[in-house]
């Protein structure tokens, strides 16, 4: 949309057309922006800050260590000047979006509110406007919670602002209705698509702001995806004066119609104009793409495009970017749906709320199919002014994304059962239960009276007895399916099992996995990978499993992978704290390994890519021999592939489901490797991994230089920007290193414990470091030579440093707060005091990073041994770093 509208100004700027129908600008730069709930007019100029749009004020303390992040109002301030030909004209403001409620005022008079944070809306300014001179805007815009707008509570940012673009739009007026909930006003059906022929019918809603009755043309162009024109139709329609939404349809029939689809989405176009009958000016147009397909949902079969099936796979999106929370240009949503489509998607599930028009603008042009839903997440509120603003923002979604071929469901109330605010023996359970009910029947109803092309669902979490309550089964026409298992509790298996027991109970729905994904920092990597740990190879090892199941089992329509990117979410502790890690792309869209995986079954093109490639520094504990082995993991869609590490061949590795893997012996220092396709046609199809390893001797030589231990875990850390590549700990040995005594602290959560704490540890942004620890140390001991050393302790108290909020999300898994009494420490080295009687709680507080320094010499071959002697408690250590100076 936006690019035609682009190409319309364009070309309308252009000798040959001589009318401007309609002006459509942005009005992004140069805000003036001020925080506040009250109303500002008392606010000193000095008070207020320019601002760009698109703008969120949540981009940095949703992401700092205080907990929490304002939720309250901001205000937008601006002068507009319309000249004297814009007179007559109706002027419009046109927003995209803004978090969550927004309050219009135009020269100081109230003209449009808006509730909803991921819908566009529109208002019309025209009363409002003086000619010849500067219009002042304001707009109110408030993130605080309200129990009446959706989302109530949920797993992401609800980041405040204006955070999508503004326009402008001037029109006759006498025009195409852009009130109609900020549609375009033209909506195209295609009730009959078929490999002979389609028929389209074309919607168009018509205003008259004027007093007289004005007779007007109304002409539509079908244009063909080669840019050809199929038919150009008009159509006399009077006006009366005032009309408002007047409705005119058309229909027309296209002969072997160039489908639309994944491998080719064909875009057929309509260009809308208004023109005025009595003198043939043009007073309106709009231009709209539209495509041909026919699908289905098949309870046994799955999907069905143009007659056959296709499997659906692709992930969800949030919209937001690391540092610039959801205020994102246009490049990034652009280079967000091409990321999936280089990936081989073909499924987007535009989660959890309608996103930026240029999202299905995108899957339009690419071919990628989508189901876009409202931001009802986790619960509903027991009101009315809910269910209306629920309603409400159906309709918006339903109008503003009409067109689009790429939309084949709306959904909504995603995991609605999860948090009820009541228990089940609680007898308003089973009210809320029928609300809960009756509220999902209205906005099927509803979407289906607005829409009867495209299918309906609702997303569930795995526990099919809280939907069995609350009636849902029978409602939408799709079955979603959110599932973790292996993540938030059970094993891989447990996902297989699930789906196969649903499929025996509800045999006649169809169903689709609309999320599954497990957490992955690409930081932390584990020879013993276990759920909740954040390293790579879990999360390898967890999509491995489900791509295979998924594709296995026929009746899953399609699956949704949570996520495409790593994503905001304020209240979760962790590896990232506040960031959501369950994208197969970063924050900042750097693929992942589970990304390559997906490439590897799903695209066409000839591909190579190792694993881990972003892991440029390793480190590994190297035997008492010296020797270490690590596996080389490569994701190819080629049956085979020559390895070569260092220039030496090391065979061939054979592909199975698009993974190989080869052992390889690093090197101290830089390795390169390499993986192609041998056949002469493919030659262009390789791989180079580079990477530096830094062996870990088991014995400290002559040559050591440092030693860089993670305690209480078996995970490595790479510390990019230091250089750093900490190893796992190891229990001491004569003439080695390590730790002695007490054991790795795993928080208990209600379903048994954490590998590390789930806190956010304030002061760093290495948290991992502090998350693990051992506790009831006595001692940490190298057999380091003689010489001056520099001792780097890392402590971090794991108590929550006040009330921590359980998030429903974790499915139990949350840290149980327990107390675990203060700890007072001596710290000794070879037989000296460093550090007596030692409080963390008392210097640094609880959840705070700290590193204690210390310096020391080493003589006569004595090595280091560090004692540590709890006074009160025990004694801990999370992390060690030992440098030698000299
Ligand atoms: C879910 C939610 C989603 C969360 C996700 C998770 O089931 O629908 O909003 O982000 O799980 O990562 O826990
Ligand atoms: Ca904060």
């Amino acid at each position: 949309m936006k690019r035609l509208l682009f190409l319309l100004l364009i070309t309308c700027m252009g000798t040959w057309c001589a009318v401007m129908a309609q002006v459509k600008y942005s009005i992004n730069e140069h805000w003036l922006f001020w925080q506040g709930n009250e109303k500002p007019d008392a606010v000193p100029a000095e008070d207020w800050r320019f601002v760009d749009l698109p703008h969120t004020w949540n981009d940095r303390d949703a992401v700092d260590d205080v907990p929490g992040y304002y939720r309250g109002a901001g205000w937008y301030r601006k002068n507009l000047r319309f000249d004297e030909t814009a007179k007559g004209k109706q002027i419009y403001l046109f927003f995209e979006g803004a978090d969550q409620k927004t309050e219009l005022y135009v020269n100081g008079q109230a003209v449009a509110t808006h509730e909803g944070g991921y819908t566009m809306f529109c208002a019309d300014i025209t009363p409002y406007v003086t000619f010849g001179q500067e219009n002042l805007l304001l707009v109110k815009v408030d993130n605080s919670h309200d129990e009446n707008i959706p989302p109530l509570s949920a797993d992401f940012t609800f980041f405040g602002g204006i955070y999508r673009d503004v326009y402008v739009v001037m029109k006759e007026p006498v025009n195409i209705s852009l009130t109609d909930k900020a549609s375009s006003g033209v909506y195209v059906r295609t009730p009959v698509v078929n490999d002979k022929e389609a028929e389209v019918e074309v919607e168009v809603l018509l205003n008259n702001a004027t007093p007289q009755k004005s007779v007007v043309i109304c002409e539509q162009t079908v244009y063909a995806p080669s840019g050809k024109i199929v038919k150009t139709w008009q159509e006399k329609i009077r006006l009366e004066a005032g009309a408002k939404n007047f409705k005119s349809v058309s229909r027309l029939k296209i002969q072997q119609p160039q489908l639309w689809s994944p491998a080719s989405p064909a875009l057929y176009t309509v260009k809308t104009q208004l023109k005025e009958r009595a003198t043939g000016k043009v007073l309106d147009e709009v231009v709209e793409n539209f495509g041909l397909r026919w699908f289905s949902f098949d309870a046994d079969k799955g999907f069905f495009l143009n007659g056959k099936p296709l499997k659906l796979i692709g992930t969800s999106r949030h919209q937001c970017y690391l540092g610039k929370g959801n205020a994102l240009d246009d490049a990034i949503h652009i280079s967000d749906v091409r990321l999936l489509k280089e990936m081989g998607g073909n499924f987007l599930r535009v989660s959890h709320y309608p996103q930026d028009p240029l999202i299905l603008d995108m899957c339009d042009k690419l071919g990628i199919l989508t189901s876009v839903e409202i931001p009802i997440v986790n619960a509903v509120t027991e009101s009315e002014k809910f269910l209306a603003n629920s309603l409400n923002m159906v309709e918006e979604m339903v109008k503003q994304s009409y067109n689009h071929p790429s939309v084949v469901i709306w959904a909504y109330m995603n995991e609605v059962m999860l948090k009820p605010p009541y228990d089940k023996k609680d007898g308003r359970y089973q009210s809320y239960c029928q609300e809960v009910n009756r509220q999902a029947r209205e906005l099927e109803q509803t979407i289906r009276g607005l829409d009867a092309q495209r299918y309906t669902l609702i997303p569930f979490h795995g526990s099919v007895s809280a939907y069995e309550d609350a009636g849902l089964f029978t409602v939408p026409m799709i079955v979603g399916w959110n599932l973790y298992q292996g993540w938030y509790g059970g094993n891989f298996d447990g996902f297989d099992k699930f789906m196969l027991a649903y499929k025996e109970k509800y045999p006649r729905t169809p169903v689709i996995i609309t999320e599954y994904g497990a957490d992955v920092d690409v930081r932390i990597h584990s020879d013993k990978p276990e759920r909740f740990d954040y390293s790579v190879e879990y999360g390898d090892l967890y999509h491995e499993h489900y791509l295979n199941s998924i594709l296995s089992m026929p009746f899953i329509a399609g699956a949704n992978i949570w996520n495409l990117n790593d994503f905001h979410s304020e209240s979760r502790g962790n590896a990232v704290p506040h960031i959501n890690c369950k994208g197969i792309t970063t924050q900042d869209r750097q693929p992942k390994n589970t990304y390559y995986l997906y490439k590897a079954r799903l695209d066409s093109v000839p591909f190579v890519k190792f694993a881990d490639s972003d892991w440029q520094l390793r480190s590994g504990l190297l035997n008492r021999e010296g020797m270490y082995r690590q596996t080389v993991k490569i994701y190819s869609n080629q049956p085979r592939l020559t390895v070569l590490h260092n220039g030496k061949s090391l065979g061939t590795v054979n592909m199975v489901n698009g993974v190989g893997t080869i052992d390889i012996t690093p090197v101290e220092g830089k390795n390169i490797l390499l993986a192609r396709a041998d056949a002469a046609e493919l030659a262009g199809c390789m791989d180079l991994l580079e990477f530096t390893f830094k062996g870990v001797k088991w014995q400290p030589g002559t040559d050591f230089t440092e030693l860089n231990v993670t305690l209480g875990s078996p995970c490595s850390f790479t510390d990019v920007e230091a250089g750093i590549c900490w190893a796992p700990e190891k229990e001491y040995e004569q003439g080695s290193w390590g730790y002695v005594g007490g054991q790795p602290f795993r928080p208990k959560t209600r379903h048994g414990t954490l590998p590390a704490s789930d806190l956010d540890i304030w002061g760093t942004d290495k948290d991992p470091l502090f998350q693990t620890r051992r506790d009831g140390i006595e001692a940490f001991k190298a057999d380091v030579p003689d010489g001056r050393y520099a001792i780097y302790l890392y402590l971090a108290d794991l108590v929550a440093a006040g009330e921590k909020e359980v998030l429903p999300y974790n499915l139990g898994n949350d840290a149980v707060s327990t107390e675990m009494g203060t700890t007072v420490v001596e710290v000794s080295v070879n037989g000296q005091q460093v550090l007596p009687a030692y409080d963390i709680r008392k210097e640094a507080g609880s959840q705070r990073a700290v590193i204690k320094k210390i310096q020391t010499d080493i003589t006569e071959g004595q090595g280091l041994n560090i004692e540590f002697k709890a006074l009160t408690g025990k004694a801990f250590l999370n992390a060690i770093r030992i440098v030698k100076l000299d």
